[in-house]
């Protein structure tokens, strides 16, 4: 049977890589075989245009140059990993994936929608996440939480250096997408305790796919 494909999205900071390890662990916990991946990134290909487009070399190509980056990476991510990963049964959990190039260059970059459109019907073929988690913080508290892991020696990168305004209105795209996707999307209130979180989150994906109680919740609360 084909596997299920769940996306985490959401602001700098929101917590989706510490999130994506809980759910990893109850999914596998069940018996599930489990691919924690993310973009840009999770193969070779896409990895390596992931430094480039990190780096902030890309950042003067603009937005539509910068979407069709993100774009060549996902084509090679979705070839080499995640279409051989659902068919061969697995769930895979992604750090991000489309959703970020509509909200970061679609919205964020003004680009037109026709063009966003066009590049996720040749980059996606069909591909949809079964389930979105949208994780929604106030972006204060992210950039907050980002600055404390990063440390004062290492740089922002291309997109943690954009302004406060940026980050305000990125969280309005990520609950507007959310908003006119009801039925893949679940909007989690990611500011706070990491148990929490992760037990809100746990119980949002065994009522999406009818799974029974894990007993990851428990744990992650206490
Ligand atoms: N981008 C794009 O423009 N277009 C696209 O199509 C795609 C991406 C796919 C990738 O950056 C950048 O590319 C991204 C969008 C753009 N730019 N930004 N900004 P990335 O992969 O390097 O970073 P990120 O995706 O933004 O994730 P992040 O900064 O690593 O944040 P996170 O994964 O959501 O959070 P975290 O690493 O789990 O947690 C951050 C810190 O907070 C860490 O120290 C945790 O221990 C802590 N944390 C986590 N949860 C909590 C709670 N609940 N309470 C307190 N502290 C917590």
């Amino acid at each position: 049977m084909r596997g299920k494909f769940i996306t985490f999205e959401g602001g700098e900071g929101a917590g989706k890589s510490t999130q994506i390890r809980y759910l990893a662990t109850d999914l596998q916990r069940r018996g599930l075989e489990v691919v924690v991946t993310r973009e840009p990134g999770g193969s070779a290909g896409a990895e390596a245009v992931r430094s480039v487009i990190l780096s902030g070399a890309a950042r003067d190509f603009g937005a539509a140059g910068e979407a069709l980056l993100f774009s060549a990476a996902r084509i090679d991510h979705i070839d080499q990993l995640i279409e051989p990963s659902l068919a061969a049964g697995k769930w895979v959990l992604c750090d991000r994936f489309a959703d970020s190039t509509r909200a970061y260059q679609g919205v964020l970059g003004n680009l037109d929608t026709r063009l966003i459109q066009a590049l996720e019907h040749v980059t996606l073929k069909g591909l949809k996440p079964d389930l979105t988690l949208m994780l929604d913080l106030d972006p204060k508290i992210g950039m907050a939480r980002a600055d404390a892991r990063r440390g004062k020696s290492e740089a922002a990168d291309r997109f943690e250096s954009e302004g406060a305004d940026f980050h305000k209105a990125l969280r309005d795209v990520f609950r507007d997408i959310a908003a006119a996707e009801p039925a893949r999307c679940v909007v989690i209130d990611a500011s706070r305790t990491q148990g929490l979180v992760a037990a809100d989150i746990i119980t949002a994906v065994a009522k999406h796919f009818k799974l029974g109680d894990g007993d990851v919740v428990e744990e992650a609360m206490s």
